[in-house]
């Protein structure tokens, strides 16, 4: 029988590339308050406000220092290896996992290089700054695009997808992630309810530690490709 895997991935993996998590020491929600930057309502309170922290996020990912790390590799090199069994699901906005050959990928919070028309629901890739001046190339509209993110209080993307892949895999793989934000925090139930076995790779013990039947604790760049390889 051919495994199949799901892959939960979040912040810690993207952490060795030089990309800031955001519960850790030095994390984004240090300097930032979640309901001032991560919400639906304050971007409708102060839209430069929330522009300000995607763009200058964006500005990083497309810096010449930030690449994907040897975990990013390790899981685009097992999904080469076995054809049609695994499915990347990841928290993070960044776009490494892609950058490093992941191709059955899901963003279920979104991505930092794409924008939303509030109009038509269309997206739109997004190489420079978005501002509440310019013109959605979709409707015409100015201001109209918003980040094409996962606010808290908005629904995840793909979760139909998501929830059928957990409810026939054989492995789930939780890599850097707190587990702290839901529903993501509640895959590793999911999927084990189903029959599968949970493995988490993190840098230290995440929230859902208990619900793991396997751990590993460690930096990304170590865990992932000796665990996977
Ligand atoms: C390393 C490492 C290294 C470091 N190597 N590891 C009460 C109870 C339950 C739920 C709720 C509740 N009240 C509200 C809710 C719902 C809410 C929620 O979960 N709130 C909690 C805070 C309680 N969730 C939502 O609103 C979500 N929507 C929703 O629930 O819709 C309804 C629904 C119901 C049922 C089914 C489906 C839907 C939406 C959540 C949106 C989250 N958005 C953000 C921002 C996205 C855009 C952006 O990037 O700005 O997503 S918040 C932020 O947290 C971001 C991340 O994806 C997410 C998770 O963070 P992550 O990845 O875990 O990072 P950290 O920093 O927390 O952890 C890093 C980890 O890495 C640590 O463990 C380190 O140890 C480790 N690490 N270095 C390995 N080198």
């Amino acid at each position: 029988m051919q495994e199949k895997i799901v892959i939960l991935t979040g912040a810690g993996i993207s952490a060795e590339s030089g990309i800031r998590t955001f519960r850790d020491n030095g994390g984004l929600w240090e300097e930032h308050r979640i309901e001032e930057v991560a919400t639906p309502e304050a971007f409708q309170r102060d839209p430069v406000k929330v522009h300000q922290f995607y763009n200058q996020r964006r500005r990083q990912l497309h810096g010449p220092a930030i690449a994907p790390n040897p975990a990013h590799q390790a899981l685009a090199r097992l999904e080469a290896a076995l054809p049609d069994q695994v499915l990347l699901v990841t928290q993070n906005v960044d776009n490494l996992h892609e950058r490093a050959g992941s191709r059955n990928l899901i963003h279920m919070h979104g991505e930092l290089c794409k924008a939303r028309c509030r109009t038509t629901d269309g997206l739109v890739t997004v190489d420079d700054e978005l501002s509440t001046g310019l013109a959605c190339p979709l409707c015409g509209v100015p201001g109209c695009l918003r980040p094409h993110v996962v606010w808290f209080g908005e629904m995840p993307l793909e979760m139909d997808r998501i929830y059928a892949a957990l409810a026939g895999c054989e492995r789930f793989i939780s890599i850097g992630t707190s587990g702290n934000v839901y529903p993501a925090a509640s895959f590793v139930a999911e999927a084990r309810a189903s029959g599968a076995h949970t493995v988490e790779l993190n840098l230290e013990p995440s929230e859902q530690l208990s619900t793991f039947h396997e751990h590993h604790h460690g930096p990304a760049t170590q865990q992932v490709p000796e665990y996977v390889e």
